[in-house]
């Protein structure tokens, strides 16, 4: 949306504007330190706002059921080629509108209803869309889950392999959302051949962080990878289907269209070809690199204040703080840093006794603010500010402090500020 286009909006809509405004500025006064969450470049919402979502578009690049898809064939095949650049990968399927999608049209490809499916148990850090009681993964078909090792809580592969053994699952799934460690494909890889599953990589969280080098990538051992686009990545809020085999690939594209869902979202995919351009520039892995370093920063500091954290610690953009040591549950951690600006979600910890509502955990990611522009040195400061107020829940003094170091740094790292900015709106 060009800054322009926010201008209509302001006199076409001034309700709905006011509300974006007010998100806006909520998205720069606070630390946002969910997982999950990045700020896509102005250049990827450029697009996303743009005429291409006028346009009907079911089918392929070359193969469409609508006329006039021209130049959005040139566009999906641009997205299509620069994320088989990015990973490696012989096919890709950008249509999925979320991960979840692009999960549920890999078990439309790969299973029938009632196969077995492993993946991490969702309290261990695993998704809902493997095989979560709740989710149709686990409705659909019978699941069953390998959690982290309760002495080391990182993956134990002989385990896995174990319960593999026992249960032959047809797909196994790896690849997580609130796993702080190194994955290693390869021994998914062995385990899966061992018991003739399809393997299956869900890179949501950690996609940037493979596209620029900084976490092995599955391309080579998995039979199919999924991921989001807006986590690490950094584009627009979507899914993405990733193989390296051809006729698989096929499959795939079915099983997206008319699978599971009908016209894409032209505008969402060049809002991903834009990104996925941007993650095959240099100063991406550059991005990445600090977004690790800022993680570890911020574990080392909350350790170093006596803050137990899953595993120890961590190797890529995401920690969990166990709460349990100072006796505060996930929720009460989550309101605590809410009242203090700083956004991040409270999260369950392995063999956590609370349920998911309540949970022990607190996940905290560092791709966001890495975008903003902070480095170690503020990452310190946060890690800082957070054990301030966990460890110190009551003291009004030190909640005060904390909210005004929190605004001196969202001062300094001014978010979507250019003047020429498309959302240079305030
Ligand atoms: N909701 C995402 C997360 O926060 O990790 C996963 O889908």
């Amino acid at each position: 949306m060009s800054k322009k286009q926010l201008d209509f909006l302001r006199e076409s809509d001034p309700t709905v504007a006011e509300i974006i405004q007010r998100e806006l500025q909520r998205q720069r006064d606070h630390l946002e330190l969910i997982a999950s969450e990045n700020f896509a470049s102005e250049s990827v919402m450029a697009a996303q706002g743009s005429v291409l979502t006028n346009k009907y578009a079911e089918g392929l690049p070359g193969k469409r059921y609508y006329g006039g898809c021209e130049f959005i064939d040139q566009i999906e095949e641009l997205a299509i080629e620069r994320a088989k650049a990015l990973f490696g990968a012989s096919a890709a399927n950008v249509q999925p509108h979320s991960g979840a999608q692009a999960n549920f049209a890999v078990f439309l490809s790969l299973l029938e209803p009632g196969d077995t499916i492993m993946g991490m148990d969702l309290s261990h850090g695993g998704h809902l869309t493997h095989g979560s009681p709740v989710n149709v993964s686990g409705k659909w078909f019978k699941a069953t889950h390998y959690g982290v090792s309760p002495e080391t809580e990182v993956l134990d592969y002989e385990n896995i392999r174990q319960l593999a053994l026992k249960e032959k699952p047809k797909l196994l799934i790896c690849g997580y959302s609130a796993y702080p460690r190194i994955i290693d494909f390869e021994k998914f890889r062995s385990i899966a051949d061992e018991v003739g599953a399809y393997l299956m990589a869900d890179i949501a969280h950690i996609a940037g962080l493979v596209a620029s080098g900084h976490h092995p990538n599955p391309m080579p051992f998995c039979d199919v990878v999924t991921t989001t686009t807006h986590k690490t990545l950094r584009g627009p809020r979507g899914g993405l289907i990733l193989t390296k085999d051809i006729e698989l690939g096929k499959k795939f594209d079915k099983a997206v269209f008319p699978g599971t869902q009908g016209g894409p979202l032209e505008h969402v995919v060049a809002a991903k070809a834009v990104a996925f351009g941007e993650a095959l520039e240099p100063e991406f892995k550059e991005y990445c690199a600090n977004v690790i370093a800022n993680a570890q920063a911020l574990a080392n500091q909350l350790s170093r204040r006596g803050l137990k954290l899953v595993s120890g610690g961590t190797d890529n953009h995401l920690l969990l703080i166990d709460l349990r040591s100072i006796k505060l549950t996930g929720k009460e951690a989550d309101r605590l840093v809410s009242e203090i600006n700083i956004t991040a979600n409270k999260n369950t910890v392995p063999f956590d006794p609370e349920s998911p509502f309540v949970t022990s955990g607190l996940r905290l990611g560092s791709a966001a603010m890495t975008t903003r522009g902070l480095g170690v040195a503020e990452f310190l400061e946060i890690a800082n500010i957070i054990a301030d107020r966990l460890l110190n829940p009551e003291d009004e003094a030190i909640k005060r402090k904390c909210i005004q170091r929190v605004a001196d740094l969202c001062e300094s790292f001014p978010l979507y500020s250019r003047k020429e900015s498309a959302m240079a709106i305030a």
